[in-house]
C-alpha cells in the first residue's frame, strides 16, 4: 500500500535573533520537496502553512528574551498541527521556520506516541543542543530551548504546560559544536548521548547511529528526525543564520539519513533554521530536497543488486 506522507510549512522565525526563516517553507517547496517524495513513490499531502494570530506581548523576567507570546502561540499551534498529522500521516514532515518549531512538533508527537503506548526517540542533527531554559538563555533567542522544554526542564513556566514529556535517554545528538556553559551542566545531570563533531571524527557516523537505532528498535519505538540546516557545514549549506564551522560533510549527512531510512523505523522529521535570505541560487534549499530523499527512500544503487 502506498504510504503517506504529508508537509506542514509553519513559517516561524520569532525564535531567531535574524529574519528570514518566514521563507523556509516557500524555499522549499520550490525547491521540489513534494515532487521529489512523489516519484519516490510516497503520496504526498502538503497541507500548506500554519499561521497564528497577533499576539500581545508577554513579558519575562529574563529580559533577553524577546518574542515570547508569538513562539509561545506557535508553540501551542504546532503541538495540535503535529498531534493531528501522526494521527493521520505514516510520515508527517514539519518544515521551518527556526528551531523553536521542535517544542511544538515534539510536545504533539510525545502525545501521539503516548495514544500508540510507544516511546519516542529522536534523532538530533544540529551544531547546537538547544538545551537553554528561559532562565538560562543570554540570547534570549528561543530556537535555542525546545530540547529543555520538551524533556520536562523547570521554568518553562510561560511556555505551554507539556501534556507528556520525553525521556531524554531517548535523544542521540549529533554533529553538536557550539555548547554554552548552561547546556554543558544540563547534558551531563540529564545523561543525553551526545556526539559532537570530534567524536563523529573518530568514530565517523555510522556506529553510534547504528547503536541507537538498535535501541530505537529494541523499544519498538517511534523515532522524530529533528533536522537544523547549521547540522552541516557551511561550505556546503550557508543558508542559515547560526553558522558553525566544522560541521557534518555532504556524506555523512546523507549516510546518516540513508541508513536511518533504511532502517524504517522513521515515522516524522522536522526541517529547520532554513534562511533563504541567506542562501546561494537555492543551493542550500536543493541539498535538503535531496537529504530528504535519502531519507525517503532514494538511494545510488539497490543494495541487492549493486555489482563488484
Ligand atoms: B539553533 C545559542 F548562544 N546557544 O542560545 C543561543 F550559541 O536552533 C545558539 O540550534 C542557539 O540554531 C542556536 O543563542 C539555536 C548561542
Ligand atoms: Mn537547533
Ligand atoms: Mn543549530
Ligand atoms: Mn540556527
Amino acid at each position: 500500500m502506498t504510504r503517506t506522507v504529508s508537509i506542514l510549512g509553519a513559517p516561524i522565525q520569532t525564535g531567531a535573533s535574524q529574519p528570514g526563516c518566514i521563507m523556509g517553507p516557500a524555499s522549499l517547496r520550490i525547491a521540489g520537496l513534494g515532487d521529489i517524495l512523489t516519484e519516490l513513490g510516497w503520496e504526498v499531502n502538503d497541507l500548506g502553512d500554519l499561521s497564528i494570530p497577533a499576539q500581545d506581548p508577554v513579558p519575562h523576567k529574563n529580559p533577553a528574551i524577546h518574542d515570547l507570546a508569538e513562539t509561545r502561540a506557535w508553540i501551542e499551534a504546532l503541538s495540535d498541527a503535529a498531534f493531528d498529522a501522526a494521527q493521520k500521516h505514516d510520515r508527517p514532515i514539519f518544515i521551518g521556520g527556526d528551531h523553536a518549531l521542535a517544542a511544538g512538533t515534539l510536545s504533539g508527537l510525545a502525545r501521539h506516541a503516548k495514544t500508540q503506548d510507544r516511546p519516542l526517540f529522536v534523532l538530533w542533527l544540529d551544531a547546537h543542543p538547544d538545551l537553554h531554559t528561559l532562565e538560562t538563555t543570554t540570547s534570549g533567542n528561543l530556537h535555542g530551548t525546545p530540547v529543555a522544554y520538551v524533556t520536562g526542564q523547570p521554568d518553562f513556566e510561560a511556555f505551554p504546560p507539556l501534556e507528556a514529556s520525553i525521556d531524554p535517554k531517548n535523544f542521540c545528538m549529533m554533529g553538536i559544536r557550539s555548547v554554552d556553559p548552561a547546556e554543558r551542566e544540563r547534558i551531563k545531570q540529564i545523561g543525553l548521548e551526545v556526539h559532537d563533531m570530534r567524536a563523529i571524527d573518530e568514530t565517523g557516523v555510522l556506529a553510534p547511529l547504528r547503536a541507537f537505532l538498535d535501541r530505537v528498535r529494541k523499544a519498538n519505538g517511534l523515532l522524530h528526525v529533528s533536522f537544523d540546516v547549521d547540522f552541516l557545514d557551511p561550505g556546503i549549506a550557508p543558508a542559515v543564520g547560526t553558522t558553525v564551522p566544522g560541521g557534518a560533510t555532504f556524506r555523512e549527512a546523507h549516510l546518516i539519513m540513508e541508513e536511518v531510512g533504511d532502517s524504517d523505523l522513521v515515522t516524522s522529521l522536522d526541517i529547520v533554521e532554513l534562511n533563504p535570505f541567506l542562501d546561494e541560487r537555492g543551493r542550500t534549499a536543493k541539498l535538503l530536497c535531496d537529504l530528504a530523499a535519502s531519507l525517503f527512500g532514494r538511494r545510488v544503487l539497490d543494495r541487492m543488486t549493486r555489482s563488484f
